[in-house]
């Protein structure tokens, strides 16, 4: 959690690098998506940031959308278990209550990702810190019976809300730049 945010007015002056350096990881190891985005500067506020990576996001044709899910970890999944996920991922497993699962919810939750990873070749994505392990679990269940079209625009609409959330975390939200009328 960051604990000092950054004004929309310092995002806006970032160079490539630094936004790249801060934002890079919005989007779960894609860094491209932060390097889209920036040509959008100058932000409105978190919002605005967020809904730039949200259109992004749209945009991409299918293939671009399973891209992006696969490149989230498992949630309670290898990674997790051996301490290798991103800050980022880690902390939202945790408020899920994914790291306090009993062996029981663990294998579930290890299974279903399981089948749904071999119907739809992508991983299952939802965002962590908006559901519990049970929401999860449910969810899991019921998305198994979607298409995979379904699949990848319902996986690319969580990416969206876990990106926002992270933003939310660096940007503060009250700050806005205010232009004055010419
Ligand atoms: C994740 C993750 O790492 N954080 C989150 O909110 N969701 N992964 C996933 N497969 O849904």
């Amino acid at each position: 959690m960051a604990v000092n945010k950054l004004s929309i007015g310092s995002v806006n002056k970032m160079t490539y690098e630094d936004f790249i350096a801060r934002f890079g990881n919005v989007v779960e190891h894609c860094s491209l998506c932060a390097a889209a985005v920036w040509r959008e500067r100058p932000f409105r506020d978190a919002e605005n940031l967020a809904s730039c990576f949200g259109d992004f996001i749209d945009r991409l044709p299918i293939n671009g959308k399973e891209g992006i899910l696969r490149l989230h970890p498992d949630l309670a999944g290898r990674l997790a278990q051996v301490g290798q996920l991103t800050s980022e991922s880690t902390q939202e497993q945790a408020s899920a209550g994914l790291t306090t699962m009993t062996e029981d919810e663990r294998q579930r939750m290890n299974n279903l990702n399981r089948r749904y990873k071999d119907k739809f070749g992508f991983p299952f994505v939802i965002c962590a810190r908006e559901n519990k392990k049970d929401a999860i679990l449910r969810g899991l269940q019921e998305r198994l019976e979607n298409s995979a079209q379904t699949e990848a625009v319902t996986g690319a609409n969580e990416v969206k809300k876990i990106c926002r959330l992270r933003i939310l975390n660096i940007v503060c939200p009250d700050s806005q730049v205010t232009h004055s009328p010419l």
